[in-house]
């Protein structure tokens, strides 16, 4: 007698890709195999074990942004379309996070915490892994891609891609937080960020559901590499607090170079950027000096 079970799905019962093929996870790789096995051919990987010694793992609580930073004005989203965005303080905010979830389940998005609260950067490091060009440009040309993101259970991200081609890393501090990613295949040219991967009770869009993308559960101290134009939404399994930077490297550079140019406010960083790389490279032996 077969007495088997198969194993219980970690995907929640209600998401419809329930076959779902979960992206790899790996223990700090060096920058050079984290290069060759996902950098370049620009597949998206969960690392651990590269968050323990930051500050933020210790610190940053909902109690600590509530004490130290409640006097911040944010802008939080609904997570339903038609609930739009509201403007409130961070300690109001943070004050309904255990109150109801589902579509009234309200987000703190890329919040721009360095103009604010710039002292929260001193909590945590770049990993070594992403090396970032904006990083090295003189501070107007930056962009100024690091974000935090605090939001309840059942709170979510809108179906998107990233900004201006660039790849992102995300380290949750706190909660467990659900990824989706759909590959930028031939498929990705009919997506908008209208689309929805976690609809309830009914089948998603049908250019989604045909599909079969990747997920992975990212749980605290762990970082989710998201390649240059993948495709993905994000969903708040508990209440969850995250940093998250987007970069410019050698592996994504071209994708970012045509993103910065077609955004009107980007054109002196793609130049910026083309400049800092073009130095850099070594010239061929003879080229004229
Ligand atoms: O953590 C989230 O909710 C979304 C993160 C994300 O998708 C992003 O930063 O692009």
């Amino acid at each position: 007698m077969n007495t088997a079970h198969p194993a219980p799905s970690e995907l929640p019962a209600w998401l419809y890709w329930q076959e779902a093929a979960p992206i790899d996870s790996v223990e700090a790789p060096t920058r050079e195999a984290f290069v060759e096995r996902w950098g370049a051919p620009g597949l998206p990987v969960k690392l651990g074990g590269l968050t323990d010694a930051w500050p933020a793992r210790e610190r940053w609580s909902v109690a600590f942004f509530r004490r130290e930073h409640g006097a911040c004005d944010v802008t939080v989203e609904a997570r339903a379309a038609a609930g739009g965005t509201r403007s409130v303080r961070l300690a109001d905010y943070l004050a309904t996070l255990d109150g109801p979830t589902g579509n009234e389940a309200w987000y703190l998005k890329d919040w721009v915490f360095r103009e604010q609260a710039p002292a929260l950067a001193d909590d945590y490091r770049v990993p070594a892994q992403f090396p970032d060009y904006f990083a090295e440009l003189e501070p107007a040309l930056r962009p100024g891609y690091s974000w935090i993101y605090i939001g309840p259970r059942d709170s979510a991200s809108n179906f998107h891609r990233d900004v201006a081609g660039t790849s992102a890393w995300n380290a949750l501090i706190r909660g467990r937080k659900l990824w989706l990613f759909f590959a930028p295949d031939e498929h990705a040219a009919a997506y908008d960020n209208s689309l929805d991967a976690f609809v309830r009770d009914r089948s998603p869009d049908p250019r989604l559901a045909a599909r079969r993308p990747l997920y992975c559960i990212q749980e605290p101290g762990e970082i989710v590499f998201t390649p240059s134009l993948w495709w993905h939404q994000v969903y708040n399994l508990e209440t969850s607090i995250a940093v998250t930077e987007n970069f410019a490297d050698d592996c994504n550079l071209k994708h970012v170079l045509r993103g910065l140019r077609e955004r009107p406010e980007g054109r002196h960083t793609a130049l910026a950027l083309a400049l800092l790389v073009g130095c850099r490279r070594p010239r061929p032996i003879g080229a004229r000096q």
